[in-house]
């Protein structure tokens, strides 16, 4: 069973999203097999999205992912990290179809409410970043 790695951003934790997003998520079909709440240090957001370390909006994204309470979500189930992806909608909230986790709930590009892992080896090692093996 193939597993990706959801973030529930501060944006959508802060407007009390988390119960809707994780309806779609399971209704989906998605099994959730690990999640809490926490407030990430800007240490931990940087390591999270260290790929990204020389791009202009590293600064402010690692700023916004510690603004507040994230919730991070292993998911499991074929395919995932496509299906995820796809019911995210696209990065940029203003260009996510309509219906997506990112049209309904997020505002923006930075601010857009979701994060859902790129590959499935990103899948294994974003989820090994939250949660330890124990806690499957
Ligand atoms: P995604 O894989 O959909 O999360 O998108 P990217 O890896 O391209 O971007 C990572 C995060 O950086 C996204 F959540 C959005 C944010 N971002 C910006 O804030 N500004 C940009 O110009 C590009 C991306």
């Amino acid at each position: 069973m193939e597993r990706t790695l959801l973030i529930i951003k501060p944006d959508a934790v802060r407007a009390n999203h988390v119960g809707d997003i994780l309806k779609i998520v399971t209704d989906n079909g998605f099994a959730i097999k690990a999640t809490r709440m926490m407030r990430l240090t800007t240490d931990q957001a940087g390591r999270f999205y260290a790929v990204h370390k020389e791009r202009p909006f590293y600064h402010d994204l690692v700023k916004f992912m510690t603004s507040g309470k994230i919730v991070p979500v292993a998911l499991e189930c074929e395919n995932a990290v496509a299906k995820l992806r796809e019911i995210l909608g696209a990065t940029d909230s203003t260009k996510a179809a309509p219906g997506t986790i990112r049209n309904l709930f997020g505002t923006g590009l930075e601010q857009n409410a979701s994060h859902g892992s790129d590959s499935v080896e990103n899948g294994k090692i974003e989820t090994a970043f939250f949660f330890g093996e124990f806690e499957f």
